[in-house]
């Protein structure tokens, strides 16, 4: 019996890896942004697999407020909710509070069974870079990464790739430093994330999620960090409108 669990769990994970090698876009962190515009894309047909850092996707969502599990959401951003079937309670003045974890839970399940496919701890350590245009994302195993083995990566290519990476925005990040390239801010650079104001962090987050490089887009706190946003702490709705913008720009630029 033995063999037989050990066959099941490879073959089936080989043969869902090797369908993941070309996609049509490659989205780098399972935070609230990411995993919307994976369910968005995937649904809009699009062949979409998730590269998460950690064992559990989700982000910075499971912790609510400071362990708090308990996150705030605004009016217009209902719509993503129920469309992942996820409970939502008034708060008052605009504001609506959503159980982390089941806000979690239901964003990774509702991008899963639209179809994105979601590879839990393996992380992106570099991008692919041809012809002036990010292509693909470089992977490693967590664990590899994290015991520093010398070991070599494997690679994904991709004809886009979102960076919801959250706070330091990775995938820019390496854009920026190691293909020396010039991103789409006001200074061409990573421009850093400014201190707490979530008023404004929550429009910019939104505003600030773009292509900033042909085949790279921003979303999230990632997209507020190149350029140079401010924070916002436990309010997720421009988190969940980021993911639907950054949907909707890579299904547009898609062929
Ligand atoms: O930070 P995160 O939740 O992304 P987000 O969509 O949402 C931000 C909010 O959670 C919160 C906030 C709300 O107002 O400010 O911070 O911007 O999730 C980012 C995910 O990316 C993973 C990381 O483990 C986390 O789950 N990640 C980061 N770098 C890599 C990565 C990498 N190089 N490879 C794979 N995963």
């Amino acid at each position: 019996m033995e063999e037989k669990i050990t066959a099941a769990i490879t073959g089936r994970f080989f043969e869902k890896f090797t369908d993941n090698l070309t996609l049509d876009v490659a989205i780098v962190g399972a935070g609230p942004s990411g995993l919307v515009a994976a369910k968005l894309l995937a649904e809009a047909g699009r062949k979409v697999a998730v590269f998460e850092r950690k064992l559990a996707p989700g982000g910075g969502i499971w912790g609510g407020g400071m362990l708090f599990n308990e996150v705030v959401v605004q009016d217009d951003t209902l719509d993503i909710l129920d469309g992942f079937g996820i409970t939502h309670r008034q708060a008052g003045d605009g504001f609506h509070t959503v159980d982390a974890v089941e806000m979690a839970s239901g964003l990774i399940f509702g991008a899963r069974k639209a179809g994105a496919v979601i590879f839990n701890t393996i992380s992106v350590e570099d991008i692919v870079f041809h012809d002036d245009k990010v292509c693909g994302v470089v992977i490693l195993w967590t664990p590899v990464q994290r015991l520093d083995m010398h070991v070599d990566p494997l690679v994904v290519v991709s004809s886009a790739v979102l960076d919801g990476t959250g706070h330091p925005s990775e995938i820019a990040a390496i854009a920026s430093r190691k293909a020396g390239v010039r991103i789409d801010t006001p200074d061409g650079t990573i421009m850093g994330e400014r201190p707490m104001w979530m008023e404004s962090g929550e429009v910019t987050t939104v505003e600030n999620t773009k292509k900033i490089y042909p085949g790279l887009y921003v979303s999230g706190m990632a997209a507020n960090n190149v350029s140079g946003g401010f924070r916002m702490g436990p309010i997720f709705g421009g988190m969940l409108l980021s993911g639907k913008k950054a949907a909707a720009l890579i299904g547009k630029d898609l062929p």
